[in-house]
């Protein structure tokens, strides 16, 4: 017989840094480490639990009671440290006060609500692919295509005014950054993120939105009494940070994944209802948002290891996604397969509220592509944008061949 404590699980360290910018330019290895090491690892450079197999990411991603937002979703921990803007109502509260802005949003970003703008995100689509193609077929579709359909499509959608647009990725780029530790890629930011947080908190005053869509929707709730006169702004806010550079990169991650592996490409040609499955198995694959972080809101064992109140833990969502322990030939990106279940959305109360606006973008440039284009390739090899929480892209150079007709 041995002792109890000779069987207590040990638990695991790792050393690497999951911010540094060897691991983010090609994260794989890192994340097989983790998700090797066991079911949840120290890491010693932040003082932090990390989780990077399915099971138990979703385990702790449907327990908020447990594993808290209100602490914040990155490496900062709000107990202890004043948040660098004021916490978003919905990605960085727990019940009760989550549920209201939840409710709302959930609402006017509803498959039902969002039915109207599908015939216009349709021509919309067809219009900005019609004009590329006919400047050439070989270009960059990060820019021509990944951030061109959702700038084009969702600040009018929100009835934001055309100036300072260009703020919006910028914006978005350094919030994302800024879930991690205060390394070069924060650094690098710090220098304009008072005046993009000015402008961006300039455009979610009722004033400056238009009478119509999803800003004029979030005031009307607070009209409504569904929400306090004080929380519409913040609601909007949500809306700027979160809803372009993740679709950006969901795009861009299926237009790389359609141009790495082109007998997918003929598939989605022959059955346009491949599109949608196409996008999931794209945000499965690349996981375009590649952590998110909870706070311990007691001890809580997993596999035998304790993590105390009050601890930070990193969700690997784009480790989960991988998991073989979950998913068959886990790096194949592949159509034949069922996506759905991935924590690219997260999972539980906070999952992705806007899911249903990145489908339809996808759904409507992927058709748009469908029609027209034979087949997709590289012409170089594709260049990352390194950022603390999102798998991004700096150029994508295709060549895209025209279908008969
Ligand atoms: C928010 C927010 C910000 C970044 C990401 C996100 C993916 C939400 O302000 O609510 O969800």
């Amino acid at each position: 017989m041995s002792t109890p404590l000779a069987d207590a699980p040990v638990l695991p360290t790792s050393t690497s840094d999951p911010f540094g910018l060897d691991v983010l330019a090609d994260p794989l290895p890192f994340q097989e480490e983790l998700r090797e090491a066991g079911p949840v690892v120290y890491l010693e450079t932040y003082g932090i639990y990390g989780m990077a197999r399915y099971d138990e990411v979703h385990a702790a991603l449907t327990d908020w009671q447990s594993f808290q937002s209100g602490a914040g979703v990155g490496l900062s921990n709000f107990r202890y440290e004043k948040p660098w803007r004021p916490p978003s109502l919905l990605l960085e509260a727990d019940p009760p006060h989550h549920d209201a802005p939840r409710a709302v949003l959930s609402k006017v970003l509803s498959p039902r609500s969002i039915r109207r703008l599908r015939d216009g995100w349709m021509a919309d689509a067809v219009e900005l692919v019609d004009q590329v193609l006919a400047n050439g077929t070989e270009f960059d579709a990060v820019p021509a295509l990944a951030q061109a359909f959702p700038l084009r499509v969702f600040p009018d959608a929100v009835g934001l005014r055309q100036e300072g647009r260009e703020n919006l990725l910028p914006y978005g780029n350094h919030t994302f950054n800024a879930f991690g530790p205060h390394n070069s890629l924060v650094a690098a930011g710090d220098a304009r993120v008072g005046e993009l947080s000015a402008w961006v908190a300039e455009q979610c005053e009722r004033e400056n939105l238009a009478d119509t869509g999803f800003g004029a929707d979030i005031w009307a709730a607070a009209d409504r009494g569904d929400i306090t006169h004080d929380q519409p702004p913040r609601i909007v806010r949500s809306l700027l940070t979160a809803g372009v550079d993740t679709t950006v990169n969901g795009l861009a991650a299926v237009l790389y994944a359609f141009a790495t592996h082109p007998e997918q490409w003929q598939r989605v040609r022959e059955d346009i209802s491949l599109a949608r499955t196409a996008f999931d198995e794209a945000v499965r694959w690349e996981s375009p948002v590649q952590t998110f972080f909870r706070t311990a809101t007691r001890d809580v064992e997993i596999g035998g290891v304790t993590i105390p109140d009050g601890e930070k833990i990193v969700m690997f969502l784009g480790a989960a996604n991988r998991d073989p322990r979950r998913w068959d030939r886990p790096d194949e990106f592949d159509l034949s397969r069922d996506p759905s279940g991935h924590v690219g959305y997260g999972m539980g109360i906070h999952q992705c509220v806007g899911q249903h606006i990145a489908r339809l973008e996808s759904e409507a440039l992927l058709t748009a592509l469908a029609t027209r284009v034979e087949s997709i390739e590289l012409t170089a090899p594709p260049r990352r944008h390194l950022n603390n929480t999102l798998r991004s892209w700096e150029s994508l150079p295709v060549r895209m061949q025209l279908a008969a007709g």
